[in-house]
């Protein structure tokens, strides 16, 4: 059905993987538009509860593809931005569905910045990450200058955006980038077992709880805590809840459907 990327579904849960390998999964405008195209239909789709976002090859995603560039094609950056790259970030961060990525090898520019639009980031202890904007000239975009000072502070997304090192999956986890660094044979396994954990619980909630954070983000804590009573009033609404505290009363372990 795609060209640049495949959507497989089991049970609950969804996994998408970037599939240009011998481009290390370098994005083009077919991919961004399959990549929104695929998000739309999880985000449609009831049953999948939990998604999973991967690369195919010994890369996870190196960013804009150089080689239009490299012909001297006009390109309108602006528009590619806007149109190419924004909607995806947009996508991920608003969807009402935990997103887990796999880092199964090198995350460089607008690669990095997909990882970190994921709600949590599973990296093989293979991978490595490059904002490698500054090393074509280009300021980091697609939500990392957003997104790198929040999760790892001013001063580190500095150094990590004017000098663009490539850092390794153990230093990332240190300085807060992602959640975990795995062997990397397992990383696709632990990441889907993390998604299938995530499928399980109150999709509503979860799908609320991301929503109340992004909004938290650029709140005053007075807006925060009026957001806060709005989504509990919208998540008290749910079967799940209903479930969880019956389950509770009951002492069994609450069965959530995600509704
Ligand atoms: O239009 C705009 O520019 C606006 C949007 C910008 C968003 C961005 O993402 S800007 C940043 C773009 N990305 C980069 O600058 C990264 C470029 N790639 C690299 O720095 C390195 O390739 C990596 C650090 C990702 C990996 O290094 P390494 O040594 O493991 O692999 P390699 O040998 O450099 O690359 C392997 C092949 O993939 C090679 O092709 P070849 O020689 O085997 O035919 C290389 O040219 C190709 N490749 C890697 N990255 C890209 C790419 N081809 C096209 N575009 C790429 N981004």
């Amino acid at each position: 059905m795609y060209e640049t990327i495949t959507l497989k579904t089991n049970d609950a849960v969804a996994t998408i993987t970037l599939n240009r390998p011998d481009k290390l999964n370098a994005f083009t405008p077919l991919m961004h538009q399959e990549l929104v195209d695929a998000l739309t239909i999880i985000e449609g789709d009831s049953h999948v509860r939990a998604v999973v976002l991967t690369g195919n090859g010994r890369a996870f995603c190196s960013g804009q593809d150089l080689t239009a560039v490299q012909t001297g094609e006009s390109i309108d950056y602006q528009a590619l931005l806007k149109e190419g790259y924004n909607p995806i970030i947009e996508k991920l961060t608003g969807l009402e569905k935990p997103i887990v990525t796999a880092v199964n090898g090198v995350a460089a520019g607008a690669g990095v910045s997909l990882a970190l639009a994921c709600d949590l980031k599973v990296a093989s202890d293979k991978a490595s990450f490059v904002q490698a904007f500054v090393h074509v000239g280009l300021v980091p975009d697609s939500g990392s200058t957003w997104f790198l000072p929040r999760q790892v502070g001013l001063a580190k997304a500095m150094e990590l955006a004017m000098l663009g090192e490539r850092i390794s999956a153990d230093e990332a986890l240190r300085v807060g980038l992602i959640n975990r660094v795995v062997p990397h044979e397992t990383v696709l396994d632990e990441a889907t077992a993390l998604a299938t954990r995530l499928a399980e619980l109150p999709t509503r909630a979860i799908g609320l709880t991301k929503r109340a954070f992004y909004q938290g983000m650029v709140s005053t804590l007075s807006e925060a805590l009026d957001n806060e009573a709005e989504l509990q009033a919208r998540a008290s609404q749910t079967y799940d809840h209903h479930e969880g505290i019956s389950a509770f009363l009951e002492k069994r372990k609450p069965q959530f459907r995600g509704k």
